[in-house]
């Protein structure tokens, strides 16, 4: 890749070494400012004709210059650019001699030696004693056919101007303590920033290098590694918000136990079965899982939370004994939660219609006996929460 541009501050690195000449008005950076209505006035210099030293930063490739300057008196003087490795040692790119009192444009000329080097120097005009004149200097511009980071092609609509990015690329890269999150480091904002930086190299990405090209897959590249990350922050962020929030949305605890369960979920279902089991009963989250009749006697492998007990017929051995409106029949039936082949403690039922429960909660099955005969519906019902 090769194409020509003018160096400047923003694309090059460009420094103005101090001069030993004395300026009688402007200073060195008005003579690369890239602006011709600028203009470093130097004095006369008995003993000196250096004008500008340039330093590029690092060694560059220069091809081409544009000199813009005046003499005072109109004298035809030499001009010279020099460039060196070291600062010490100088060689000669390019001179010329002009006599022009009013500003005289080079236009952009090819240097006679183009050189490969840090430091640059412009002297003249020079007297035939090596002194400096005075010289009115609106514009010096060294040309490099060095691929430089942010300058457009030649001939290409971009121009040579660096890539426009906003001020918030600027303060997004800034090392302090905001962007580093050294003290929030909340994932929010980092998802924040991550989509601000991946929207503000998508516009930079069309706006300096639109169509296909080396340039748009390596910007691309980059692009889709900030989606990833910003994937998987927005993945991280549901976690935590889930895990903050709970399953309810009305608020939790970030502990899960083993089984995934969150703790405080497992709290509240603990406390709705111990305190409120039978309040709201048959209402939601009670639910009817099973049901069935049974005559004398019935195992019932029905795992429940609550079963209801309706008899339909009771043996004329046993008679109501009850006096507020309730049947009491003593020792109409007993029952016993029911694992498997083992069985509890027996537990009398005195009614003819009744409700069995376990305080340990949930019984995996059923063991029913009349007392003599008799049957009935059975239901089984569990608590949902
Ligand atoms: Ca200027």
């Amino acid at each position: 890749m090769s194409f020509n541009a003018a160096l400047n501050a923003a694309n090059g690195g460009f420094a103005v070494a101090s001069s030993p000449l004395t300026y009688l008005s402007g200073t060195p950076d008005n003579a690369i400012d890239h602006n011709d209505a600028t203009v470093l006035h130097t004095n006369y210099l008995a003993t000196e004709a250096r004008i500008v030293d340039i330093d590029l930063q690092s060694s560059r490739h220069i091809t081409s210059v544009r000199v813009l300057d005046a003499h005072s008196d109109g004298h035809s003087w030499k001009e010279s650019l020099f460039f060196s490795d070291d600062g010490v040692t100088w060689t000669e790119a390019w001179s010329q001699t002009h006599s022009s009192a009013s500003m005289h444009d080079t236009g952009i000329v090819a240097l006679t030696t183009p050189g490969t080097a840090r430091y640059w120097r412009f002297e003249g005009p020079m007297l035939s004693t090596g002194a400096g004149e005075q010289c009115y200097l609106g514009s010096l511009e060294l040309w490099s056919d060095d691929a430089t980071p942010g300058t457009g092609g030649t001939g290409g609509s971009t121009g040579t101007g660096g890539p426009a990015y906003s001020g918030d690329l600027q303060a997004w890269l800034a090392d302090d303590d905001t962007n580093l999150h050294k003290t929030d480091g909340l994932p929010w904002l980092t998802r924040t920033l991550l989509q601000s930086t991946y929207d503000l190299v998508s516009t930079i990405r069309d706006r300096v290098y639109p169509g296909a090209g080396p340039l748009t897959v390596l910007t691309d590249l980059y692009l889709n590694t900030i989606k990833t990350q910003l994937d998987a922050q927005e993945a991280l962020d549901a976690l935590v918000s889930a895990r903050l929030t709970g399953a309810s949305g009305g608020g939790g605890s970030a502990f899960y136990g083993p089984d995934g369960t969150q703790v405080a979920a497992g709290v509240e279902a603990l406390l709705a079965r111990s305190t409120n089991a039978q309040v709201g009963f048959p209402a939601a989250p009670w639910e009817m899982t099973a049901e069935t009749d049974w005559d004398d006697a019935i195992a019932w492998d029905q795992p429940a939370d609550l079963y209801v007990v309706t008899f339909t017929s009771t043996p004329p051995t046993i008679p109501d004994n009850g006096r507020a409106g309730v049947p009491v029949r003593y020792r109409l039936a007993w029952w016993t939660p029911l694992n498997g082949t083992f069985a509890q403690e027996r537990r009398w039922i005195d009614f003819e219609n009744a409700h069995l429960v376990d305080p340990a909660g949930r019984m995996p099955g059923l063991l029913l006996q009349t007392y003599t005969s008799g049957g009935g519906h059975l239901q089984a019902w569990t608590l949902n929460v």
